[in-house]
């Protein structure tokens, strides 16, 4: 059988992952990747071993041994490069968020229901072993009726005023950004462990340094650079460094997520507690081997990441026996192995039945963010996130 094909637009951190990720598969071939710069994307080539490099979208687009494209560029690349692959015919796997709006993501998914093309959302972090088990432990009824759902996702990498990076510009980036960079992995999380989707919100976001120091020199994200004072200029910023946003679900569950780029010492502090009631989940991601379930009248516990302990369905996504630590870089082979299983099993779409999230997530988050950012413009007063335009389906 031949390997599935694969272009992946975007050399940065998040597609060197995706690289790793998708060659761990064994099945999937990486047979190209784009840069905007062609030297850029020789040199990328020759350092990952991947055959063809191109600098112009299009001709990754019309090479006719390219069966899906992995989108890791900024955000405002992701709706015009996802409208030209999936028009070629392409299945396409794009990062968070789909769009820079819900009009945008809207206009995918139509285009991805006509194509008749595989579609998926990189909302990787669901795909912790210990967040597929709490997932099979809500919906077998274990925890209970999920009353309390909390949490939060705190970094510290933008804590400094020097601190730069293109997800600070809302025209690269879109116009939110703690929420919609980090706050949607947790809110995805949460809804996909219970199957309630988030149905009102009230949200209060801060920006804690609005105006920044922007070195004259592009950074990478998670870059440090060491700069002398007169290597900056002054940049306004116009998304959010914080948001504490008070949730109603579905499910009649309520809740309430902190998130925050600026938390000195906070690295990539995912977290969540789910009160129901019979049990209690808490679990983050830094600690992601480990859960602690909490109960009345009975002992405590952490429950150690073991998949002969684990329900069917998410045994599955343990690839170690045992105690033996699983991390982020799984969870990309995970959701990797979802989506290409389907695509070499040459099945045709069916976005109730795949196991992977879908540009419905994707368009569902943007709805979200666009009730949150709402909220925060009327004063953290309730609005309904309004699930339209093929967002209506259930939260997978
Ligand atoms: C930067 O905040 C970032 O890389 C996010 O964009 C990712 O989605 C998250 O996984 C880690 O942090």
């Amino acid at each position: 059988m031949n390997a599935i094909r694969v272009g992946v637009i975007g050399g940065g951190f998040i597609g060197k992952i995706h690289i790793e990720a998708l060659r761990r598969l064994g099945y999937v071939e990486v047979a190209a990747i784009v840069s905007r710069k062609q030297e850029t994307a020789e040199a990328q080539a020759k350092e990952l071993s991947i055959p063809k490099a191109y600098s112009k979208y299009e001709d990754l687009f019309n090479d006719k041994d390219i069966d899906v494209v992995h989108l890791t560029t900024v955000n405002s690349l992701h709706y015009p490069l996802a409208k030209q692959a999936m028009q070629k015919g392409k299945h396409v796997l794009c990062e968070k968020p789909l769009a820079m709006n819900s009009k945008e993501a809207v206009e995918l998914l139509k285009i991805a229901r006509q194509q008749k093309i595989v579609h998926a959302i990189c909302h990787n972090m669901r795909y912790y072993p210990l967040v597929k088990q709490a997932r099979a432990m809500v919906r077998a009824g274990e925890a209970g009726e999920v009353r309390l759902i909390h949490g939060h996702y705190l970094q510290d990498w933008l804590f400094l005023a020097t601190d730069y990076n293109w997800r600070l510009i809302s025209s690269l980036s879109g116009g939110s950004r703690a929420v919609a960079d980090i706050g949607t992995h947790w809110l995805d999380m949460v809804q996909h462990i219970t199957g309630q989707k988030v149905t009102a919100v009230s949200a209060d976001l801060t920006t804690f340094i609005p105006v920044r120091k922007k070195p004259k020199v592009e950074a990478a994200t998670y870059v440090v650079q060491e700069l002398k004072p007169e290597d900056y200029e002054d940049a306004k910023i116009d998304t959010e460094d914080h948001g504490t946003v008070v949730l109603k679900f579905s499910g009649g569950a309520k809740g309430v997520l902190v998130v925050c780029q600026v938390c000195a010492g906070r690295k990539n502090y995912i977290h969540f507690e789910i009160n129901g009631s019979k049990k209690t989940l808490d679990w983050n991601g830094q600690e992601p081997n480990t859960m602690w379930v909490g109960q009345r009248g009975e002992l405590n516990g952490e429950f150690i990441k073991d998949p002969a302990m684990f329900h069917p369905d998410a045994a599955r996504y343990a690839g170690a026996p045992c105690g033996l630590g699983e991390g982020y870089l799984d969870t990309f082979k995970n959701i990797f192995s979802d989506f290409y299983s389907w695509i070499r099993e040459g099945k045709a779409m069916n976005e109730e039945k795949v196991a992977f999230p879908t540009f419905v997530t994707g368009l569902q988050e943007l709805l979200l963010v666009d009730a949150i950012l709402e909220s925060n413009a009327k004063k953290g007063q309730w609005v309904e996130v309004s699930y339209r335009d093929g967002a209506e389906a259930e939260y997978r």
